[in-house]
């Protein structure tokens, strides 16, 4: 129930009234048209329609909402909170069609449908990876029939639009609400207040935090249907609002306009623009007061739920309420309720450590140290005074338990400490979200044994039994079904029904088709016809690595293999054709990789551009990777490029959406690449390179890349390409900066695994020139990646960390 008021229907309603005849969809479209948007058929705009169909698809699903909220009143179950600061949600509109079964529907009452559709804007509220990951869980959950919300921020400003300008990057604004989102209802009663800066005083011996700055979080939610079931939970996003009355009229009517709404301003930033950057450690006090602003308008609206049904009643907090923290991003949390808990219901210490430590777990996403966040001291004194304090009272208890257990260890009390001294006092947030959690997890089993091994070792030590491992998934729905329609058709009617969906582990009745002359004959079609749709050749193999751009990912060894290609070429040789693909974003001050985007954009133009090399490569980069291009690429990929340096990528989930789409994986034993291997078979993956201990040792060892360079005649020859002009109509010094980095450093042993890569891509043509290999590989890809469905991630969270219940809502 969200909004406390009767969940019982109005007697005299009957809510499923919107039904599904073509009848009733035009109907309640035409109404829409008239009564929300005051236009009609013959005058409506693209943007008209597009809202109407929205709203008439949205409306069908908040009568299903209606029976989710009512069912969890009544059950009063264990909850799942999920909090993170980032979500790519994805297009909305494909995908509600199809869960509420209405796509002929629209199609049929819509007069220009596909332009209706293209009006859809992805609200891209998330960098990447976590916040893909975030958006797959919520679909699982709802598809399993648990109750849950999510708990983000509704950024105005989402990741930033990329364009190409001359090759490089250029960063444009997202705005993507501009025109509205009619996926939204705002619930502004449910507003919170959020305190910052001021001080901390003691009355009656209780701390007392007096903030100097409140600004208001006004809630709104997005729906979240589950697929093949009534539940509909919801994504919950806080926007920052200055409190009324903000405006200055005084100084507005001397003139000074800016002056007059700086306080309105100075709120409202704090949902402006999300960071677009989530792999260093950024020391920005926006940041963390956007953090601090998810935390505490989601603990008190956690809290309000809680009371409908519960109020009052500690002891049972932690059994109704389990609050899963993605990434250190929500860290705060911990303090949060402690403060809460303490401070404002009044509980004694050890009680409220109790309940604060029982409700939270804590998802890790990386291994990389410059992206486990740390807070200067002095920032989160001055933000947050009453939270340090917390914070050092939560550390002075537990650094009295390390030392129990391992006494004059002076070392270990500081790795472990929630403080770091040296160079500068900074708060560790990884720390703290280890102490005060019940579970951590990894998101892959390498990637959970690595932690454990070392960014978290000493934690691990400590409390062994804290530490899972919870393999990350991909919905089936949004990356296979409307992704890949006729894919998706062929593997309904090969298995007889469309019950993969719900249960990706059906796709192992595939295997047989994979010997099956008709079957493969018909997987290759639909694999041509998908590339036609991105708009690469089909005959082309379609070699496809997009994600964002990071060196240790390595899409600079992709482009050396591509320089190769392309030297091999014009030497007379006759490789088998590829088309290969990049696509990505890079963090805007991330010149190291920006230099690598307009590098591969500079071969790509020489590549390109040379008909006698046209016949066997092609190089194409399409613009602002996002959930909707990477939905367009996945089905017409042939090779999925996982290669990033062994022990650097804790999962990776591309690799899944891939391998579903009967990619076939070349890759590193690196993140979730080592399961899909186990899972696909020695024989259906391309294996090269160093594994995670060869790599740490030989990066811990005199490393030195110019020894590959001087021994390798076709690696020396790309890297000079690079550094000779080749790309850059005859200037040497383009790229000046890339050469030196992989001559002079390498950090992610790209010239180390360079040969090793090269053979596996000599494979790889290998079998391609076979094509019925290659497709019976395909097609097994897919067979034995059901595992990767998030349905059964979140059946691994519910079973191991989450202990939750389904609740089924009545029909
Ligand atoms: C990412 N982490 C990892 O880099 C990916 O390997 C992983 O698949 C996803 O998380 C989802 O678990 C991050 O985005 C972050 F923020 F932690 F760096």
């Amino acid at each position: 129930m969200e909004t406390g008021k009767s969940p019982r229907h109005d007697p005299g309603v009957d809510l499923r009234a919107l039904g599904n005849t073509p009848q009733d969809f035009a109907r309640d479209l035409l109404s829409n048209l008239y009564y929300e948007r005051g236009t009609t058929v013959e005058s409506a705009s693209a943007q008209d329609m597009y809202d109407s169909l929205a709203r008439t698809v949205r409306d069908r699903l908040a009568e299903r909402r209606a029976r989710t909220a009512a069912a969890h009143y009544q059950a009063n179950p264990r909850w799942l909170y999920y909090l993170s600061a980032e979500y790519m949600l994805g297009r909305q509109l494909e995908q509600n069609l199809l869960y509420t079964g209405t796509t002929d529907l629209a199609r049929e009452a819509v007069p220009d449908f596909d332009t209706t559709a293209a009006q859809d804007v992805e609200p891209g509220l998330g960098n990447g990876g976590l916040g893909r990951l975030a958006a797959c869980l919520l679909d699982s959950l709802a598809t399993m029939d648990l109750p849950a919300v999510g708990y983000g921020i509704r950024y105005d400003l989402g990741i930033f639009k990329q364009d190409l300008d001359a090759g490089g990057q250029v960063e444009r604004p997202d705005d993507w609400a501009f025109q509205g989102n009619p996926w939204e209802f705002p619930a502004p009663d449910d507003n919170q207040v959020v305190g910052f800066y001021g001080k901390v005083t003691s009355v009656d011996g209780r701390r007392e935090w007096e903030p100097a700055e409140t600004v208001l979080g006004e809630p709104s939610h997005m729906l979240v249907p589950g697929y093949g079931t009534d539940t509909v939970n919801i994504v919950r996003l806080w926007r920052a609002r200055a409190a009324q009355g903000s405006f200055d009229l005084t100084r507005f009517a001397h003139g000074q306009y800016a002056e007059a709404v700086a306080d309105v301003v100075r709120s409202e930033n704090i949902s402006k623009v999300l960071y677009p950057d989530d792999s260093t450690d950024l020391g920005r006090e926006l940041r963390l007061k956007q953090q601090y602003f998810l935390v505490s308008c989601s603990l008190r609206d956690i809290i309000r739920r809680f009371s409908f049904r519960n109020d009052g009643n500690w002891d049972e907090f932690a059994a109704k309420t389990t609050i899963q923290l993605n990434d250190t991003h929500p860290v705060l949390a911990i303090p949060e309720l402690m403060r809460l808990l303490v401070d404002e219901y009044e509980l004694d210490w050890d009680r409220a450590w109790r309940i604060t430590h029982d409700t939270f777990g804590y998802t890790c996403h990386t291994l990389l140290p410059e992206a486990l966040e740390t807070w200067p001291v002095a920032t989160i004194e001055n933000l947050l005074p009453r939270h340090l304090e917390i914070i050092y009272e939560i550390n002075a208890r537990f650094l009295a338990e390390v030392s129990e257990r391992f006494p004059g260890d002076v070392a270990r009390i500081q790795r472990m400490s929630l403080v770091q001294e040296e160079p500068e006092r900074r708060i560790r947030m990884a720390n703290l979200a280890v102490v005060g959690s019940r579970a951590v997890n990894g998101v892959a089993a390498l990637h959970s044994q690595l932690l454990a091994e070392t960014t978290l070792r000493d934690f691990a030590e400590l409390w062994p039994g804290r530490f899972h491992n919870v393999t990350n998934g991909v919905t089936p729905r949004r990356f296979v079904k409307i992704a890949n329609p006729a894919l998706s058709d062929l593997i309904s009617s090969a298995l007889g029904s469309d019950a993969w969906l719900r249960d990706l582990s059906l796709l192992q009745g595939l295997e047989p088709f994979a010997a099956d002359d008709a079957f493969r004959a018909r997987w290759r079609e639909i694999k041509r016809a998908n590339k036609l749709t991105l708009g690469v050749a089909p005959d082309f193999l379609t070699d496809v690595i997009v994600k964002r751009f990071h060196e240790y990912k390595r899409q600079l060894l992709k482009l050396l293999h591509t320089i190769t290609l392309y030297q091999r070429i014009r030497a007379g040789e006759t490789p088998a054709p590829r088309t290969v693909v990049f696509a990505g974003k890079a963090a805007p001050g991330y010149w190291a990789v920006k230099d690598v985007i307009r590098l591969i954009n500079a071969v790509a133009a020489t590549v390109n551009n040379d008909p006698a090399v046209a016949p066997y490569l092609k190089v194409f980069f399409p613009a602002n990777y996002n959930v909707t291009l990477g939905q367009r690429i996945y089905p017409a990929a042939d090779l999925s490029e996982q290669i990033s340096l062994a022990g650097k990528e804790a999962s990776g989930t591309g690799n899944m959406k891939l391998a579903l789409n009967g990619a076939v994986t070349i890759g590193t034993l690196d993140g979730a690449n080592v399961e899909i291997r186990d899972r696909v078979g020695a024989d259906n993956f391309f294996l090269f390179g160093l594994d995670a201990a060869e790599a740490a040792t030989l990066r811990s060892s005199d490393y030195r890349p110019r020894d590959y360079y001087e021994r390798d005649d076709e690696l020396r020859a790309a890297v000079d390409a690079i550094g000779d002009g080749t790309f850059a109509g005859g200037d040497r010094q383009a790229f000046g900066g890339v050469l030196a980095s992989l001559l002079d450093r390498d950090e992610y042993l790209t010239l180390a695994d360079f040969r090793s890569y090269l053979d596996a891509q000599a494979e790889v043509e290998k079998v391609w020139l076979d094509a019925e290999a290659w497709t019976a590989k395909s097609i097994l890809n897919t067979a034995r990646s059901g595992y990767f469905s998030s349905d059964r991630t979140i059946a691994d969270y519910t079973r191991t960390i989450w202990g939750l219940d389904p609740v089924r809502v009545n029909p």
